[in-house]
């Protein structure tokens, strides 16, 4: 009978060995970043951080994808074409984090590393943004570092990924 070890790694998705492949995804109005409410969300517009990602990762050794969508169903869509495609997530779920079951059964089924991310900090707002639907389905959160918390998430899930592998 295999181990206990080798049975949860057979279990699991392949570690990577190469170049981590991270899909950043932000879901509604994070399009209007940089434009409304900077004293909430900052400066930067999404293409500003979308560089910095890229850039980043360079650093890094990783290819980030970024993309954002205001459809809830269009973002399960590209969670589920994850698999094979990418080996992590990055997910600022904007206000879906505090209402998507289907988001949550996206991550769930596609059964990627995903690190929550959110500019602000929700758990210091509003009592309706302190329940995330998703965060049982990530591996991590980063939140409240202003936009920085995209690419802070970036670097944490690259060292979560690299050290799955040498595990
Ligand atoms: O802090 C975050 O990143 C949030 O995910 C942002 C969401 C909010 O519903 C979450 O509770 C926390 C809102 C995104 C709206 O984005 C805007 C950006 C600029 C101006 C207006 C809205």
């Amino acid at each position: 009978m295999a181990s206990t070890k080798a049975r949860k790694t057979a279990d699991r998705p392949r570690s990577v060995a190469r170049r981590p492949r991270i899909l950043c995804l932000s879901g509604p109005n994070l399009q209007l970043l940089g434009t409304r409410e900077p004293e909430i969300y900052g400066k930067e517009t999404l293409a500003d951080v979308h560089a910095r990602l890229a850039a980043r990762g360079e650093e890094l050794g990783a290819d980030v994808t970024a993309r954002q969508s205001n459809h809830e169903g269009q973002l399960c869509d590209w969670i589920g074409e994850a698999r094979g495609q990418f080996d992590g997530l990055l997910l600022n779920a904007a206000a879906y984090t505090h209402t998507s079951l289907a988001l949550f059964d996206a991550l769930k089924a596609v059964a990627l590393p995903c690190v929550e991310v959110h500019i602000s900090n929700p758990e210091a707002r509003e009592a309706y943004r302190h329940v995330s639907k998703i965060a049982p389905a990530c591996v991590a959160k980063v939140s409240g570092f202003g936009t920085d918390s995209y690419v802070l998430a970036l670097e944490g899930l690259v060292r979560w990924l690299a050290k799955r592998a040498r595990t």
